[in-house]
C-alpha cells in the first residue's frame, strides 16, 4: 500500500455492513417515492424546515433543486414539483447536523479517513473555515481573511500561473462559475478541469463535431409528443426521476419508449407518477415498450445493425430515410451507406447481445416515424469510444431527419444541476478566442491563450509535482476521479489544496502539505448581504436560464457565498491592482450578471430575462444552422466497432450509481430498485457466469484490472446474482474507482473509461 505523508486511508473501512436482498422494487416513484422523500427530509432537517423547503423547490420564486439538471416545466405545479432523490439531496444539504472546530479538534484527519464515505457525509454541514497546517493531522479554525491571505501567498510563490489548478463541480451558480473562471484567467491560466470532463465531455465533443453545438437540441415539451424516445445508457428512475413524468406524457400521447441498457432499470419498466392522485392508486405504467439488453459498450454494433436494416428497407421504398433533409442539411450520407454495407448482421447481433425479434420491432417502428428523440447519459460517454458511441446515435437521428424540428432531436441528460451553466459562462480548459476578446474588451485584461489542464492532465500534473495549488469549487475530486490511489498521490504532491464545500468528504482528508476548507452556503439557503437577499442564476439540461433563491436559514453565520469567496480571494491576490473590482463583483451578483451579459454570448439581458420561466440560450440546431461546420452541413460520421480484446477470464465491468447516492455523496446503503439493502460492496453478476466461475450468492471476491501490466485491486465484494448479460458486471462508483486506470479514457474527450473496465474476479 502507498505510504502517505499523513497516515490516511483512501478508502475508509471496507467491512461489510450487513446485506439483505429483496425483490427489486420495479415501480419507481409513486407512493413509496414520496414516503421515502419525506422520511429523509424529516429525519435530517425536521418537519417545518422540510416542508418550507420542499414547497419552494423548483418553483419560480424558489430555488432550483440541487440534485440533477432535469428541467422544470414552464408552469410548475404548486404541489410536489420534485422527486424522491431531489428531496434526498435537499435533506442532505439542509440537514440540521453540523461539524465545527471542536469536532475537528477531537478527530484527526487520520481517524476520520478510517470511516466510510457514507459516515463522513452523515456528520453534517461544515460551518466555519478550517486549516490543516503542514505536519499537523488536525484541522483548526482560521479567519476568512487569513484563509484568503494563505491562498494568495501560495499563488504568489508559484513559478508560473500554470502551477495553479481550479477544479469545478457542477453545482455552482452561473455567477460563481463566471467569477471563478475569470479569476483563473486573470491569474494567467486555463487550468480549469471540471466534473464534466468525467461526465458528458464525450457528448460535448460528439455533438460539437456533428451538429455544431456541444449541447442537446430538444426542449422539455418536445418529449411530450415525440413518436419514439430512445433512452440509452441512462437510469432515469434513480438519476433523473422526473424525466419519467415526461416519458409518461409521451406515452399517453401515443409515443413509444425504447430502453437500451444492459440492465432493466426500474422506472423504465414500471412507474407511478406521484403528482397525480391517480398515481397513488392505479398500478404503475410500463414506460419502456422495448428493452434491448445490449452488452456493455456494444451500442455501436447495435446501432449499426439497426442502420443496416433501415438502409435495406430504404433501398426499396426511399421513404425510410429523409432524403430531402439529408441532401439539404447533411454531409457524409454516401460514405455511411458504403461503410455499413461491409458489416455482417449476424456478427453485429452477436456483439450487441440483443434479441433479434426486438431489433426487428424497433426497426419497424423507426422506419415509419420521424419524431425521434435520443436521450443518453453515462452509459454512452464513459468508454474509450464514448465520442463515437454518441456520434453513431446522432447518425440515426440525421438519417431520419429527426433534428431541428419539434419533438425530435438530441437529449444528453446532464448530471449536476448547473454543470451546463458552468461551462456556458466560462469554466473550460480550452481556449475560446471570441470569449477572450470579450474579456479583454469588457474586463480589461488579456486572457491566456494556452490550453489548460482537464481532469486527467490535472491529475498527471499534480502527480509530477507540476501542480502546486489545487482549488476546488465544490465536488470531491479524490473519489470522483479515476484511479483513486494515483489521484491521492497526486493531491499529496500539492503545496496547498483548497476545498469550497458544504459537506465533509475524503478530499478534505487526503490533501496537500496545507489544506483549507472554506464552507459555503447551499442552494436551499437564504443568501443575505447587508439585509438584502441575493439570488443567482442556473442553466438546466435543455439550455434554459432561470433564477434560484434559497428559503432556509443558512447552516451557520460564518458561511460565505461562493461568489463572495472568489471575489475576496481575487481581491487578496491582486490587492486592488487589477482592472476588475473583484470584491464588489463577489458581493453584488447583479453587477456580476451585468458582466456575464457582456462577456458571454447568449446571456444578453440575463438580469431581466432570467425572471419567471427564464429564457433559452441560442441553439443553432433548433434553427438548422450548421454554418460553423464543414460545408455548412451537419456531419454524418463513420464510427468503428469497439475493440475489447477480453482475455478468457476477463469480464467487462461498469461502475454505476445506487439509488441512495449522489455521485460520491452516499445518502444510505440501500438500492431498493435493485433489491439490495444495507451494503454497497456488491458485484452484480449473471447466474451463468456465477456457475462457470463456481461462485455462489454472497461469496466474497476481489476485483482486479490489469492495464499496461499494472494490477489494480478493489478488495472484498459480495457476489449478487442479477439479470445482467453474461460477461458483463456492475458495481458501484466510487468504491470501484481504484480499478479505473488514470491513463485510459475516451479518445478526444478524455473521459475515464468508468463504464467499460476489463476485470478479473477472484474468490477470497
Ligand atoms: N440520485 C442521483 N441523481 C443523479 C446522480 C446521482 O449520483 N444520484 N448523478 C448525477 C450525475 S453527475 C450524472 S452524470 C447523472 C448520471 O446518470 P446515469 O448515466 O443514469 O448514471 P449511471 O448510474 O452512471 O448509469 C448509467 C446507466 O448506463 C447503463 N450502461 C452502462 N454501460 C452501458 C453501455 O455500454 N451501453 C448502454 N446502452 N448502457 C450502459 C447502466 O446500466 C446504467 O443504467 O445523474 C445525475 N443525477
Ligand atoms: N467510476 C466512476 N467514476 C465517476 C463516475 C462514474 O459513473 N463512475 N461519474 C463521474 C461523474 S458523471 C461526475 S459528474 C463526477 C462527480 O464529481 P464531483 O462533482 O467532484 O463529486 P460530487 O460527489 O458531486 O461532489 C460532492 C461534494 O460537493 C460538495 N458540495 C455539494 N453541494 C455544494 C455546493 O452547493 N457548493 C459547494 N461548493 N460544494 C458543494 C460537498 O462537499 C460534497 O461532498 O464523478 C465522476 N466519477
Ligand atoms: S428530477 Fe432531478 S432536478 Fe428534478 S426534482 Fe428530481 S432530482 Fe431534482
Ligand atoms: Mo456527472
Amino acid at each position: 500500500m502507498q505510504e502517505f505523508r499523513r497516515n490516511v486511508s483512501i478508502s475508509g473501512s471496507q467491512e461489510f455492513t450487513g446485506i439483505s436482498l429483496k425483490n427489486p422494487v420495479r415501480i419507481a416513484a409513486g407512493v413509496l417515492g414520496v414516503k421515502e422523500a419525506l422520511r429523509h427530509g424529516f429525519k435530517e432537517m425536521g418537519i417545518v424546515r422540510s416542508m418550507t423547503a420542499l414547497l419552494e423547490m423548483n418553483q419560480k420564486d424558489g430555488f432550483d433543486c440541487p440534485s440533477c439538471a432535469w428541467p422544470d416545466p414552464d408552469e410548475p405545479s404548486r404541489v410536489a414539483e420534485y422527486c424522491e432523490n431531489g428531496a434526498k439531496a435537499l435533506a442532505d444539504e439542509a440537514t440540521t447536523k453540523k461539524i465545527d472546530a471542536a469536532f475537528f479538534k477531537k478527530y484527526s484527519v487520520e481517524e476520520l479517513s478510517q470511516l466510510t464515505d457514507y459516515q463522513l457525509n452523515k456528520f453534517g454541514r461544515l460551518v466555519e473555515p478550517l486549516v490543516l497546517k503542514p505536519g499537523s493531522i488536525y484541522y483548526e479554525p482560521i479567519s476568512w481573511e487569513n484563509a484568503f491571505e494563505l491562498i494568495a501567498d501560495e499563488l504568489h510563490k508559484l513559478n508560473s500561473p500554470d502551477e495553479a489548478i481550479f477544479y469545478t463541480s457542477g453545482r455552482s451558480s452561473n455567477e460563481a462559475a463566471f467569477l471563478y473562471g475569470m479569476f483563473a484567467r486573470a491569474l494567467g491560466t486555463n487550468n480549469m478541469p471540471d466534473c464534466s470532463n468525467m461526465c458528458h465531455e464525450s457528448s460535448g465533443v460528439a455533438l460539437g463535431e456533428t451538429l455544431g453545438i456541444g449541447k442537446g437540441s430538444i426542449k422539455l415539451e418536445d418529449l411530450y409528443e415525440a413518436e419514439v424516445v430512445i433512452v440509452a445508457g441512462q437510469n432515469p428512475g434513480t438519476n433523473h426521476p422526473r424525466m419519467l413524468s415526461a416519458l409518461e406524457k409521451c406515452k399517453n400521447n401515443g409515443g413509444k419508449v425504447i430502453s437500451i441498457n444492459p440492465l432493466e432499470e426500474s422506472g423504465l419498466v414500471e412507474f407511478k407518477n406521484p403528482q397525480y392522485l391517480s398515481g397513488w392508486v392505479r398500478p404503475g405504467v410500463s414506460i419502456a415498450d422495448i428493452h434491448l439488453a445490449v452488452n456493455i459498450n456494444q451500442d455501436i454494433a447495435l446501432i449499426k445493425l439497426i442502420l443496416k436494416k433501415l438502409a435495406a428497407l430504404d433501398a426499396k421504398s426511399k421513404t425510410v430515410f429523409d432524403h430531402t433533409f439529408l441532401k439539404e442539411y447533411t454531409e457524409g450520407y454516401d460514405d455511411l451507406i458504403e461503410d455499413i454495407a461491409q458489416y455482417d448482421e449476424d456478427e453485429l447481433l452477436r456483439l450487441s447481445g440483443v434479441n433479434l425479434e426486438q431489433v426487428e420491432d424497433l426497426v419497424q417502428l423507426l422506419a415509419s416515424k420521424s419524431k425521434i428523440v435520443v436521450c443518453w447519459a453515462m452509459g454512452l460517454t464513459q468508454h474509450k469510444n464514448g465520442v463515437e458511441n454518441i456520434r453513431e446515435y446522432i447518425n440515426l437521428l440525421l438519417l431520419k431527419g429527426a433534428i431541428g424540428k419539434p419533438n425530435a432531436g438530441t437529449c444528453p441528460v446532464r448530471g449536476h444541476s448547473n454543470v451546463q451553466g458552468d461551462r456556458s459562462v466560462g469554466i473550460m480548459h480550452f481556449v475560446n478566442k471570441d470569449l477572450n476578446k470579450r474579456i479583454e474588451e469588457h474586463l480589461g485584461f488579456k486572457a491566456p491563450e494556452k490550453e489548460g489542464f482537464d481532469t486527467v492532465d490535472a491529475m498527471k500534473a499534480m502527480h509530477e509535482g507540476k501542480g502546486k495549488v489545487f482549488m476546488c469549487l465544490g465536488g470531491n475530486f479524490l473519489m470522483a476521479a479515476s484511479d483513486t490511489t494515483y489521484t491521492a498521490e497526486a493531491l499529496e504532491q500539492c503545496e496547498l489544496t483548497v476545498q469550497v464545500s458544504t459537506k465533509l468528504n475524503r478530499t478534505h482528508l487526503v490533501t496537500g502539505k496545507s489544506a483549507l476548507i472554506l464552507p459555503t452556503i447551499g442552494r436551499s439557503e437564504k443568501d443575505i448581504k447587508n439585509g438584502k437577499q441575493r439570488h443567482f442564476t442556473v442553466e438546466n439540461s435543455m439550455g434554459r436560464v432561470t433564477q434560484s433563491k434559497g428559503v432556509l436559514k443558512p447552516a451557520s453565520d460564518n458561511l460565505m457565498s461562493e461568489p463572495e469567496i472568489i471575489g475576496q480571494l481575487a481581491h487578496a491576490y491582486f490587492q486592488g491592482n487589477h482592472s476588475v473590482d473583484w470584491k464588489s463583483l463577489g458581493e453584488d451578483y447583479e453587477l456580476t450578471r451585468s458582466y456575464i451579459d457582456k462577456v458571454v454570448k447568449g446571456f444578453e439581458g440575463t438580469e431581466e430575462r432570467s425572471k419567471g420561466a427564464g429564457y433559452y440560450l441560442p441553439n443553432n440546431v433548433r434553427t438548422l444552422d450548421f454554418s460553423m461546420l464543414s460545408n455548412g452541413k451537419a456531419q454524418i460520421t463513420i464510427n468503428r466497432l469497439p475493440q475489447h480484446d477480453l482475455k478468457q477470464n476477463e469480464f467487462m465491468l461498469m461502475t454505476i450509481r445506487s439509488h441512495d447516492q449522489f455521485n460520491t455523496t452516499i445518502y444510505g446503503l440501500d438500492d431498493r430498485y435493485r433489491g439490495v439493502y444495507n451494503e454497497r460492496r456488491v458485484l452484480f453478476m449473471n447466474i451463468d457466469d456465477m456457475a462457470t466461475m463456481n461462485l455462489k450468492k454472497f461469496d466474497v471476491v476481489d476485483i482486479s484490472s490489469d492495464y499496461d501490466g499494472k494490477i489494480r485491486t478493489a478488495p472484498k465484494f459480495l457476489i449478487i446474482p442479477y439479470n445482467i448479460p453474461s460477461g458483463n458486471l456492475a458495481a458501484y462508483f466510487p468504491e470501484t474507482n481504484v480499478l479505473v486506470p488514470y491513463n485510459h479514457f475516451a479518445e478526444k474527450s478524455k473521459t475515464p473509461i468508468s463504464k467499460s473496465i476489463k476485470v478479473t474476479v477472484t474468490k477470497v
